[in-house]
């Protein structure tokens, strides 16, 4: 069982953010835990430069929509990155599989179609208790964890042009 607290980052190594522009698509299923995956990218998004004009939310009903959402910020808006935010908790029906399925390969299309990142701040857990310990909670937070991976691969994606 996993017990570290991977959001419990160097930020000495994390770039300056102050010149990006970010996206985030959150998802509204598990409202209480996106909204906690939310509030950790955006803190951590300003902690390291970025300013309230150069992010855009957007909300989408759940995690399977999450793709066509960073897909209409990728098309409408000039973003540096974009993360998806969204949690699916394993139910009683192989629901829990295809939503999973479908987001991860969504978002990893995204990927290879544009020339931005989207990265995959997604939960997928067996449990609620489990989620809101990975939003949060005693593991940390994954949104804070996504907004440094935006930052590092939108900084990596600069440097090459
Ligand atoms: N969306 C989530 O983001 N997390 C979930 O745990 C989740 N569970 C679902 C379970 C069922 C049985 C259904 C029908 C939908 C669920 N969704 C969930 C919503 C899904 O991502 C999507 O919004 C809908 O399927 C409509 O396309």
């Amino acid at each position: 069982m996993s017990t570290a607290d991977l959001s419990d980052y160097d930020q000495g190594s994390v770039p300056d953010a102050g010149k990006l522009r970010f996206g985030i698509v959150v998802a509204d299923w598990n409202h209480d835990v996106t909204s906690s995956l939310l509030n950790g990218a955006m803190l951590t998004l300003k902690k390291h430069g970025a300013t309230n004009n150069n992010i855009v939310v957007k909300h989408v009903p759940g995690s399977f929509e999450l793709t066509l959402g960073a897909q209409f910020l990728a098309e409408y808006d000039d973003l540096d990155a974009i993360i998806c935010l969204g949690c699916v908790i394993q139910g009683e029906t192989p629901h829990f599989s295809y939503i999973c399925q479908g987001v991860t390969y969504g978002i990893t299309k995204l990927n290879l179609d544009y020339n931005i990142p989207f990265i995959f701040g997604v939960l997928t857990t067996l449990n609620h208790e489990q989620a809101l310990e990975r939003a949060g909670g005693t593991l940390g937070n994954k949104g804070d964890e996504a907004a440094v991976t935006a930052i590092k691969m939108a900084v990596l994606q600069r440097e090459m042009e």
